[in-house]
């Protein structure tokens, strides 16, 4: 009963720029509503999706996190270039701070975060959507750093992750020449999990968290955690933590469960424990 209050809660907050809704699967469909100015970031949609992220990822019934953009021309056009001319040092640095706070919030997210692409991700956008757990494109997508025309590069991350997600050279040549790409390109680098026809882009990202939030809770997010802090570090430190957790897992209900379950030729029923 608390945690039904604390989703209600998680839906009525009053934000500016952002629309919650926590359906009743868990999945809590976060978008970004700044259609006119295809949901550019400006400094206030950035501290709300930062507050948006800590509270929704505090809540036990939130099971699942999809980030998105309002209509469908763009997820994110990118940082909100008005803001640009004549920023101060001062402002662009707390800026940067409040971006790589929520960025740092996804990915520490315990629960799947994925970013659904139905247009537009370019710079920013793109680097939030690089920040999420998973990425699902519409065929309509078209994903780019064109910073570099600004005479900036990505400031929010988006020279590590797109260097990890699809390679270093991958990396050098879209932020170098700050081109557009197809969803099919992003596809094919490795930068996004699937890229489905636009009609399906909401089933095709249901379906994907469903063969996730089947199996056990505890289990996924510390895969989540693994995989992150590996990325952090090299080879044997990472296996390092994989071994820690894994053996913590043993101590856990879930891992009873999905052994006894196998075993009894039956479903799991995972408690989150
Ligand atoms: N910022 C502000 N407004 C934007 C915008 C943006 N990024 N993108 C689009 N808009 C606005 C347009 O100005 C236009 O507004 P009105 O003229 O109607 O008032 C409206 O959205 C519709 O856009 P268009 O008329 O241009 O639509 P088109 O279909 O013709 O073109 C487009 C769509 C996406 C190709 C085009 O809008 C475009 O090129 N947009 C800019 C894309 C871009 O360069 N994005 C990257 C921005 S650089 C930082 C960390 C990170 C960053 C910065 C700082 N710190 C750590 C401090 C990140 C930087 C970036 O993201």
């Amino acid at each position: 009963m608390e945690q039904e209050e604390a989703v209600a809660s998680a839906e009525s907050e009053d934000y500016r720029f952002l629309q919650v809704e926590v359906d009743e699967a868990g999945i809590a469909w976060l978008s970004i509503h700044r259609p006119k100015a295809l949901n550019a970031l400006n400094s206030e949609v950035i501290e709300e999706l930062r507050d948006a992220f800590v509270e929704l990822v505090s809540y036990e019934d939130v099971r699942a996190i999809v980030l998105t953009g309002s209509g469908d021309k763009a997820f994110v056009a990118g940082a909100d270039i008005s803001e640009f001319v004549g920023m101060p040092p001062h402002e662009a640095r707390a800026l940067s701070q409040t971006g790589q706070e929520v960025m740092a919030t996804i990915e520490a997210s315990p629960v799947p975060v994925v970013a659904m692409i139905q247009g537009f991700a370019l710079g920013g956008g793109l680097e939030l959507a690089m920040a999420c757990h998973l990425r699902v494109a519409s065929t309509a997508a078209k994903l780019g750093l064109p910073e570099v025309g600004l005479g900036l590069i990505p400031g929010f991350g988006g020279t590590q992750r797109l260097s990890r997600l699809a390679s270093p050279g991958v990396a050098r040549e879209w932020i170098m020449t700050g081109e557009m790409y197809s969803a099919e390109e992003a596809y094919r680098v490795g930068l996004v999990n699937r890229v489905v026809a636009p009609e399906e882009l909401r089933d095709a990202t249901v379906q994907l968290l469903k063969s996730v939030l089947k199996r056990g809770p505890v289990a996924v997010a510390t895969a989540l955690d693994v995989i992150r802090r590996g990325l952090e570090v090299g080879q044997t430190e990472g296996e390092n933590i994989e071994a820690d957790a894994f053996g913590i897992l043993f101590a856990t209900e879930d891992q009873t469960e999905g052994a006894k379950a196998f075993l009894e030729k039956r479903k799991p029923e995972f408690q989150g424990r």
